[in-house]
């Protein structure tokens, strides 16, 4: 260690003095980050290396003590020329200047450097204990030495060298960090990985060798970008949309702007948006100019879509945010002189950029969704249903924090519950009218199954504002029989019945019944859908008498096949089709629709793959052809064979 400094030395120490004085200032404080920014600094030299084309590896190791790090790259190593200005090599000059300035201000070719802009070789050795930087150029290796800032001896050839490249060792200096501080493979692991994203085919190694015995990691990605999406969107555990793949990928330079722009986008049926932004490979997690430029031309992108293509939903205003919602992207911007806001330099600043993205961004993206309509109306499908489960949301939990009171003091005057307080046996009949409830309450098996007749309209939950919603008897009966809120503060658990059936008049009121309150529980009560909890009970439209055998008919095309397969040449069948539920006596509602062992019911099921289209078939045909809507949301229906009670 230096003991007596030479009058050069102490300049040295001075240019660097600010820097130890302030760590902050350079490096956003002396923590956790700190500690690890003094790498990445480090690793940024070298993938600028990478960038400009000059070198295709970075190797960083990680030493036993977990106190220090060597990082290597294979480019054309940091030049050790004289510079008589300086009287110094280039490489001590770059170790220990703030300011490199003359020849080392980049040009306009160059596609510059995030981090500190030239003078994170100099910070990272101010705040070094010791630094060993070796460089192998014109066949010879170079080894200079620095302790806190001060270099150690002159720079000295140590011997011949193949190949070109740098290597820097380096111990963050316990006077500034403390002594507690580690490098965390798991963070650096996380970083190089996105690092090797970022940049096609780059190779980086990690070797970790606080491991016994020690562990190498390779990351190496050829697709760039367009690989990290996947796997940004696997560790979310979200599935994509649309399932046919879809993966938006651009690469774009505006020559007179000096920027590139690199993008990954899909949307994902995630709730939220996770936007992933770097300015010269280097993280913005805060985003910034660049993050607000392509946040712009994915909603004017897809508004432009939606307005040339007629697509504009009923009833519902789409936001932004609509637009966003469970976008994930990679944005990989390289900016020539990047201005950095914040103390850890996380979000991007420069006012014209925003613009410049959003013109790179936008055609190209256009340009996609027109050439790929499936994708691009699944999109857009995608936006609206997020627009009316906003909306839903917004309305139903201003019901529910009327309706969602505690639950059996609270049940519906007109319910004929059943006696089991255990929901997973219970199931609850909602009936169309008073005469099928009696009917129905005459049926029923007392212990398991409730009763809950509707009396008065039920709204449409398409059409109906919150406060219609929120006024409506039938549906706040139906919300409090089930005990488990709606909206955003349902809770499923508090499910009194595991099976819903909606009981209804096989005509076409009953069908428009039905649906309506189909609408309500996939608008409001999605749950309930999802988890499969709701069924249409099958009540027959006919009675059929053949010799001594009595027949059930769903409708007339299944009268028919019976009568066809069942019918005798000598006795005629005798045929009763019912006006209604009411008409029918409890014991056949019993048997053909109640009774477990003998009825037939449809579960009412949508599957991830039909979201999209179940909710535009809602938005869209609610209010037309009621029949001809009826079944439309429903999925797997129970084989319906002959009914022979
Ligand atoms: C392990 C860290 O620093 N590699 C590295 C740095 C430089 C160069 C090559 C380099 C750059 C240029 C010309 C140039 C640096 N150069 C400078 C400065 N690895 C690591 N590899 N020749 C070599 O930019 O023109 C700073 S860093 F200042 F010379 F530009």
């Amino acid at each position: 260690m230096a003991t007596k400094y030479t009058a050069e030395e102490i300049q040295v120490l001075e240019g660097l003095e600010p820097v130890r004085k302030r760590p902050g200032m350079y490096i956003g404080g002396t923590g956790k980050d700190g500690y690890h920014h003094l790498l990445w600094e480090v690793v940024d030299n070298s993938i600028d290396e990478v960038i400009n084309k000059h070198a295709s590896k970075v190797e960083v190791t990680l030493h036993k003590d977990g106190k220090s790090a060597t990082v290597e790259d294979n480019g054309r190593g940091i030049p050790v020329d004289m510079m008589p200005k300086f009287k110094k090599t280039a490489l001590e000059v770059i170790f220990s200047t703030l300011h490199s300035g003359g020849k080392f201000e980049r040009g306009a070719s160059y596609q510059v450097s995030g981090g500190l802009h030239g003078v994170g070789a100099a910070v990272v050795n101010a705040l070094s204990s010791e630094i060993i930087v070796h460089v192998k150029r014109d066949s010879e290796r170079y080894e200079m030495r620095a302790e806190r800032g001060v270099t150690v001896g002159k720079v000295k050839k140590i011997g011949p060298a193949r190949g070109t490249g740098t290597t820097v060792f380096f111990r963050p200096d316990d006077e500034i960090f403390g002594t507690k501080l580690r490098f965390d493979a798991e963070i650096i692991a996380e970083r190089l990985e996105a690092k090797s994203y970022l940049h096609a085919g780059l190779e980086i190694t990690l070797t970790d060798e606080t491991k016994s015995p020690p562990v190498t990691t390779t990351f190496v990605h050829s697709q760039g970008i367009a690989e990290y999406l996947p796997k940004l969107v696997s560790d979310r555990g979200k599935l994509s949309v649309p399932s046919n793949g879809g993966v938006f990928y651009m690469e774009k330079r505006d020559d007179a702007a000096k920027l590139g722009v690199e993008l990954a986008l899909i949307w994902t049926e995630s709730t939220d948006d996770l936007i992933k932004t770097y300015v010269n490979s280097v993280p913005t997690p805060d985003g910034g100019t660049h993050d607000a430029g392509l946040r712009a031309a994915i909603v004017k992108a897809i508004r432009n879509y939606i307005a040339t293509h007629k697509l504009d939903p009923k009833g519902v205003t789409l936001t932004a945010e609509d637009i966003r919602e469970g976008v994930v992207a990679v944005l990989s911007t390289f900016v020539h002189d990047p201005q950095f806001q914040g103390q850890t330099k996380g979000r991007l600043n420069n006012p014209e950029v925003s613009a410049q993205v959003e013109a790179l961004v936008r055609p190209a993206l256009e340009n996609y969704l027109n050439s790929n309509p499936n994708w691009a109306q699944a999109v857009v499908a995608r936006t609206i249903i997020s627009a009316r489960a906003r909306e839903a949301s917004r309305a139903a939990q201003q019901v529910s924090r009327k309706t969602a009171v505690s639950h059996r003091l609270n049940l519906p005057g007109k319910l004929a519950d059943c006696s089991s307080t255990d929901p997973v046996d219970s199931e609850l009949f909602i009936v169309e009218g008073d005469s099928a409830g009696g009917s129905a309450k005459q049926g029923r098996d007392r212990k398991t199954q409730a009763i809950l007749p509707l009396r008065g309209k039920v709204l449409n939950a398409e059409q109906a504002n919150s406060a219609k919603l929120l006024a409506n008897k039938e549906l706040q009966d139906i919300v409090s029989a089930l005990g488990c809120g709606m909206g955003e503060s349902m809770d499923l658990s508090k499910l009194r019945y595991n099976r819903i059936f909606l009981l209804m008049d096989a005509d076409a009121d009953g069908h428009h019944i039905a649906t309506l309150l189909m609408t309500f529980f996939f608008r409001h009560m999605r749950p309930l859908i999802n988890e499969g909890h709701v069924y249409l009970a099958q009540p027959p439209l006919y009675r059929i008498d053949i010799g001594k055998q009595t027949y059930w008919a769903l409708d007339e095309e299944h009268r028919d096949r019976l009568i066809k397969t069942h019918g005798k040449a000598n006795s005629k069948p005798s045929i009763t089709r019912f006006k209604g539920l009411g008409e029918m006596n409890p014991d056949t509602l019993k048997s053909t629709t109640l009774d477990p062992k003998t009825r037939q019911t449809l579960k009412i099921t949508v599957s991830e793959a039909e979201l999209l289209s179940t909710d535009r078939t809602i938005s869209e045909l609610m209010g037309k052809d009621v029949a001809a809507r009826f079944r439309l949301i429903t999925e797997n229906a129970a084989e319906i064979g002959d009914l022979d009670v």
